[in-house]
């Protein structure tokens, strides 16, 4: 018999959740931009783009919240991280793309509608496609543009849990859903 979970929540999200090659590029820009904006570096193996934020659910709800990502079907895409922006009001600094293809938009769609068909809560602020890769960041006149762009082939997304680890927070991933390759046609 498997273990009782030893906590009776967890708290998740729905991440785009990069390979090893893209988020060494990422973590690549983290050292320029530190030395302009000062701030905590957020580890490179767990740099994400967060689709859907849920915070805390029942473990017992995990299964069906797995069944309603798997219902979504949308295609895979390429997103460019053009440039690297300041956030005031959260104090982070975030890699961004200048252009969001309209299969992102559609995947976050197709992901919200899924979740609200199963009953699950989600947070509903507008969706600002990011990378976190500074905390605790501030602000400078700088220009910040100045790594090289990150192309990323999007293959499918995952589901993460956010996990206290040593005083500040790690991700796990739970789970990964594959987008389908070359589109619908
Ligand atoms: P952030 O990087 O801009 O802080 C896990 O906390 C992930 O979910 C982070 O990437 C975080 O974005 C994102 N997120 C979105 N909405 C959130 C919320 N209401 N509370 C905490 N994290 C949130």
């Amino acid at each position: 018999m498997s273990q009782p979970p030893d906590k009776p929540t967890a708290r998740v999200f729905f991440a785009l959740w990069p390979t090893e090659a893209e988020s060494g590029a990422l973590a690549a820009w983290q050292m320029p931009l530190k030395q302009l904006c000062g701030g905590r570096a957020v580890l490179g193996k767990t740099l994400h783009l967060t689709l859907a934020f849920l915070g805390g659910i029942e473990q017992i709800r995990l299964e069906s919240l797995i069944r309603a990502a798997q219902e979504v079907r949308t295609e895979d895409f390429e997103l460019c991280f053009d440039g690297a922006h300041f956030w005031g009001r959260n104090h982070i600094v975030y890699a961004a793309p200048d252009h969001v293809p309209p299969q992102l938009v559609r995947l976050t769609g197709a992901l919200e509608q899924s979740l609200d068909t199963h009953g699950f809560k989600f947070d509903q602020h507008e969706f600002k496609p990011h990378i976190t890769l500074l905390r605790n960041a501030r602000g400078t006149n700088a220009e910040l543009n100045v790594m090289q762009p990150v192309h990323w082939q999007v293959m499918d997304f995952a589901l993460a849990e956010s996990v206290p680890q040593g005083g500040v927070m790690g991700y796990r991933v739970l789970a990964r859903f594959p987008l389908k390759t070359g589109g619908f046609g």
